[in-house]
């Protein structure tokens, strides 16, 4: 299906007289040795400051992208950013200083900053917009007028029509001729704007709207003409406009690859993710961004969503683990109404609250974005699959993941190409040998992956688990600890107890639990068999402040076979 697809695109381009571009520096794939983006949609640039100090520069994401941050026309749902009313930074998100304070933090965390940027259409509505300025349909009093619009002012409807795509109106949307002087020169001046705040990449909203000599012309009025850049070209099949013309500016996002995750996690098999890639006919690896949903295909039912539980997450493994394209993760936040703006207009008081998801953090996400920087550049090794849904392969020396996608454990020796030694899964946070051949024992369970890598060597005092590093990922007799915990942003739920895999009451030694199901924490520890142990819980703030819950210490026994399972509630 997938290579019909791109015949039928190659066709095209072949067949319609593509439009030769003044040469620009293309920015070929995220740049730098760490190319996962996180997707904060919706996130004020407060929260998302926040994000970049605490999770997404330790977690070592490259890039954050920020919603639309130009004045748009005002309302609650989240579309109404996708409404352009002037190019002043200024939206419920936050103001311009709001903006800059956030590039600002979170270069400092080591995170590059990407604008989602509305270029190819204004506001389909009149009134007044988030930063005050007056507008109606087709004027916009000092950044455009109607005469800067293009002359078609019917809907677009047919998508096989170049010039009908290209011209007239996406959706209603009020169509910006970006074939004009002005035009080019007032969109060039306002992410010359965003560039002097720092901004490092810009997504091109509805690039497929605009003809790629004018984005080619606009970049190329840039500070910075090498700027990373984003294109939604989509690439649907049997369309005019295909994404292999809009190379030349940038990247293109692959929008077939979370389709095809998509059907295979759900309904056919890992196995055939052998050769994901070109020859399923997408773009080129080091021209493609990918993901697993977006904020259109979220509310579409075009990609996986948070909604469809350990397919979504594992695609996620999958996705970090295998090096094709640039990959955004998408963090967003529950709905019922596809309408919905971000809860508490974009503010995050703390991660799982309120609705906010925080995909960017869970552990199986956020483990996997170190294994994708540790195997950067590696080519895939020791391919394994059992011919179903569970896959096993490495990277490289540096780097091997399984995905055990079936119903039932999964139970194997794996061959890897690794160092000998012991490794952290950053999956679990569990311990793993892998022995002098390249080989590990382990048990997955269902639906669960295990992932090592070089940049895991051991299960640090901020991994999800100290504990039994009995080589195969295996808990035999142990405790599992599940907390009832309510938390603000920045701070984390440890426990620590009377014994050394417990840190000997010593805090700085105490285990930090998983929050995947907050409000209730998580840790499973491997204990021998009869241990019994006295335990608390305490809470860390950003800064390593540490407050203990009140009450007496608890106390638990390990049973001769099996683990005892602890639900427990803070006590405040
Ligand atoms: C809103 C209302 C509309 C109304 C319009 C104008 O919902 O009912 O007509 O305002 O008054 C987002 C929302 C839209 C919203 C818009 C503006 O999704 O619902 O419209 O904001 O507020 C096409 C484009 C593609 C675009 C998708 C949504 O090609 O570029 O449609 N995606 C981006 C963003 C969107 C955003 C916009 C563009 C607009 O990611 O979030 O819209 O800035 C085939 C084609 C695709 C086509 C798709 C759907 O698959 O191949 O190219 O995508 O159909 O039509």
């Amino acid at each position: 299906m997938a290579r019909k697809t791109v015949a039928a695109a190659l066709a095209l381009v072949a067949g319609a007289a593509v439009a030769v571009t003044a040469p620009t520096p293309a920015q070929a794939s995220a740049p730098g040795g760490k190319d996962v983006t996180a997707v904060m949609f919706e996130w004020n640039f407060a929260s998302v400051a926040t994000a970049c100090t605490d999770e997404l520069g330790p977690d070592g994401y490259g890039y954050v992208q920020v919603s639309p941050p130009n004045e748009h026309i005002q309302g609650s749902s989240w579309w109404t950013a996708y409404q352009p009313v002037s190019y002043k930074i200024g939206t419920k998100l936050g103001d311009r200083s709001a903006f800059k304070n956030m590039v600002d933090t979170c270069h400092a965390a080591g995170v590059k900053v990407v604008a989602d940027t509305v270029i190819n259409h204004m506001a389909n509505a009149s009134g007044t917009g988030t930063a005050g300025s007056a507008f109606s349909k087709y004027d916009y009093p000092g950044t455009y007028s109607a005469a800067d619009m293009d002359d078609c002012r019917t809907t677009v409807t047919d998508y096989t029509n170049r010039w009908q795509v290209q011209h007239c109106e996406m959706g209603g949307l009020p169509d910006l001729d970006t074939g004009e002087e002005y035009v080019r020169k007032t969109v060039a001046g306002y992410l010359n704007d965003l560039l002097s705040l720092g901004v490092d990449g810009f997504r091109i909203d509805g690039a497929k709207h605009i003809a790629e000599e004018d984005l080619a012309d606009i970049k190329s009025r840039l500070t910075n003409p090498g700027v990373y850049w984003k294109q939604e070209t989509i690439g649907a099949a049997g369309e005019a406009v295909q994404p292999l013309e809009f190379y030349n500016t940038g990247d293109v996002q692959e929008f077939h690859y979370a389709y095809d995750l998509k059907r295979v996690f759900n309904n056919e098999k890992l196995a055939e993710l052998k050769n994901l890639g070109e020859s399923w006919g997408y773009v080129s690896s080091g021209k493609a961004s990918v993901f697993v949903t977006n904020h259109d295909t979220e509310r579409n039912g075009g990609t996986l969503t948070y909604k469809d539980g350990p397919n979504y997450t594992l695609a996620h493994v999958f996705m970090l683990a295998w090096p094709y394209g640039s990959p955004d993760v998408h963090s967003g936040y529950e709905f019922s109404d596809t309408n919905a703006g971000g809860p508490n207009n974009g503010q995050v008081k703390a991660c799982y609250s309120d609705g906010w998801k925080c995909q960017h953090a869970w552990d199986e996400i956020a483990g996997m974005v170190g294994f994708r920087n540790t195997a950067a550049g590696t080519a895939v090794t020791n391919w394994w699959d059992n011919g179903g849904n569970q896959i096993a392969f490495g990277r490289g020396d540096k780097a091997y993941v399984v995905i055990n996608h079936e119903g039932s454990a999964l139970t194997r020796t794996f061959q890897t190409s690794l160092p000998a030694g012991g490794y952290c899964d950053v999956q679990s946070g569990k311990g793993v040998t892998v022995n002098s051949s390249g080989q590990f024992t382990a048990t997955l369970g269902a639906n669960t992956a295990l992932a090592l890598h070089l940049g895991a060597k051991t299960c640090g005092s901020g991994g999800a688990d100290n504990g039994g590093s009995d080589g195969g990922g295996n808990t035999a007799t142990g405790a599992s600890f599940h907390v009832d915990a309510t938390t603000q942003m920045g701070q984390n739920i440890y426990v620590v107890g009377d014994n050394s895999a417990l840190g000997n009451w010593n805090t700085s030694s105490a285990l930090k639990l998983d929050p995947t199901n907050y409000p209730v924490w998580k840790l499973d520890l491997s204990l021998p068999a009869g241990t019994s142990f006295a335990y608390k819980y305490l809470r860390k703030d950003a800064g390593g402040n540490v407050t203990w819950e009140s009450g007496a210490n608890r106390t638990a026994t390990v049973p001769s076979s099996g683990v005892i399972t602890l639900n427990d509630t803070w006590r405040s």
